[in-house]
């Protein structure tokens, strides 16, 4: 343990949250207008601002990122079987288990932890009807080569990319990829309203059918022509991403300086691999995930995991456990680890240090030294 223990508990993140007063006002607007959800005028705005903050055309706000993505599958029509990752939050496949869609589980990239386009094909069945990448971390899925698979057999493609929020990759947004991308606008994440999301998509004719499913597949007050849910973003929450939108710039920068610092301080340390992509204008600033190399550092990831939460730090082992791994899916084809090893290896070596615009550049400092000095040289170390 250091010798200063860090005196408040450190959070993976914080979220980011206008000025009281600010959020009191749109409150008190929302209150008078005594329309307080189903397609708000506050709704509407945030669907406006955040089409021309993302620079994309069709966009649709929902209560969550979960719901959003959910709903889109059934948009887009998805049957059978879906190629996807193990390495992600549950909630990406959860969304297919709640469509009677079956995740075919594919290895991962070993640099970027994303879907190893490579392994994709092989995977491909007659009732394949769709890839599902995640932008996992914030780092991009090879899309050229999952566009490239999905054209030749005709697969529709979707990005769950609850970490990609802002993201640009080739100088287009990184929605602008595949048929359909997801971004969570859960408090955890940098842009957030809360508890909220988005799909964003190519095909203006989802539009109408995305706002049926989230209002009960309502088409009118007097017809119900689709099995939908309730999956509307409320007034209150739309309120909320307004201002934080205007937040959005500044706190970009501010990880800017925390994820130098953390770069700098970590460059040294042996066995120590930062994951994040560090692009500047490409990065969503969405985590700061390093890769521990238990042969070179002399720890394992758990080790140091454990270490620092001794020290009030509270990184998380994002994301483990694997998908693949859960009961239900126990008996498919795909979920043999054999074949998923680049997943299993990086679920037992990455971990998400705190990362957030207010976290400062002292804390930062000590987290590192921490990480430091945990570093024990080994014999293979040794004799390198
Ligand atoms: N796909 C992917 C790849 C995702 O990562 C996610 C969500 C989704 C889909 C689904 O999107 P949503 O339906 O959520 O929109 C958190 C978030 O709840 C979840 O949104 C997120 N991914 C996931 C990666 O992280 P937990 O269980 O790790 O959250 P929790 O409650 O442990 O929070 C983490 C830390 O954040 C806490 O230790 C302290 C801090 N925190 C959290 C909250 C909620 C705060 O300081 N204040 C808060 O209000 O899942």
């Amino acid at each position: 343990m250091i010798a200063n223990k860090i005196s408040e508990p450190i959070y993976i993140t914080r979220p980011l949250l206008p000025d009281l007063g600010v959020i009191s006002n749109s409150l008190h607007e929302i209150w008078e207008s005594k329309r307080v959800t189903n397609n708000g005028a506050k709704e509407r705005l945030l669907e406006q601002e955040l089409k021309d903050y993302l620079g994309v055309e069709h966009l649709s706000l929902f209560n969550n990122g979960t719901l959003a993505l959910l709903l889109g599958f059934r948009a887009l029509g998805l049957k059978g079987e879906v190629i996807t990752t193990p390495f992600t939050f549950p909630a990406t496949v959860q969304a297919l288990d709640w469509n009677g869609l079956t995740p075919v589980f594919c290895d991962v990239e070993p640099e970027t932890m994303t879907i190893d386009a490579t392994k994709i094909e092989r995977l491909i069945t007659e009732k394949t009807s769709a890839i599902l990448g995640v932008h996992v971390f914030g780092n991009p899925c090879n899309v050229n080569k999952i566009q490239e698979i999905a054209d030749k057999y005709q697969l529709k493609v979707i990005y769950d990319g609850a970490h990609a929020f802002g993201m640009k990759l080739d100088d287009k947004p990184i929605s602008d990829y595949g048929d359909m991308t997801m971004f969570s606008f859960h408090a955890t994440k940098l842009f957030n309203t809360i508890e909220g999301g988005a799909l964003i998509f190519k095909d203006h004719r989802v539009a109408s059918k995305l706002a049926m499913l989230k209002n009960f597949g309502l088409d009118g007050p007097e017809n119900v022509i689709l099995s939908g849910l309730n999956a509307k973003m409320n007034e209150v929450q739309a309120a909320i991403g307004l201002e934080v939108l205007k937040l959005v710039k500044e706190e970009r920068g501010k990880r800017h300086a925390i994820k130098e610092s953390y770069e700098q301080y970590l460059a040294s340390i042996a066995g120590i691999r930062i994951l994040t992509s560090s692009e500047k204008d490409n990065s969503s600033y969405q985590y700061f995930v390093i890769e521990i190399n238990e042969e070179k550092y002399g720890r394992s990831r758990d080790w140091l995991h454990d270490e620092l939460k001794r020290n009030n730090i509270f990184a998380r082992k994002y994301f483990y456990p694997l998908c693949s791994g859960f009961s239900w899916y126990k008996g498919l084809e795909s979920v043999n680890p054999d074949n998923l090893l680049q997943a299993n290896a990086a679920v037992q070596r990455t971990l998400a240090l705190p990362y957030y615009g207010d976290l400062g550049l002292e804390l930062v400092q000590s987290i590192c030294e921490i990480i430091k000095k945990g570093y024990k040289k080994t014999k293979q170390t040794s004799d390198m």
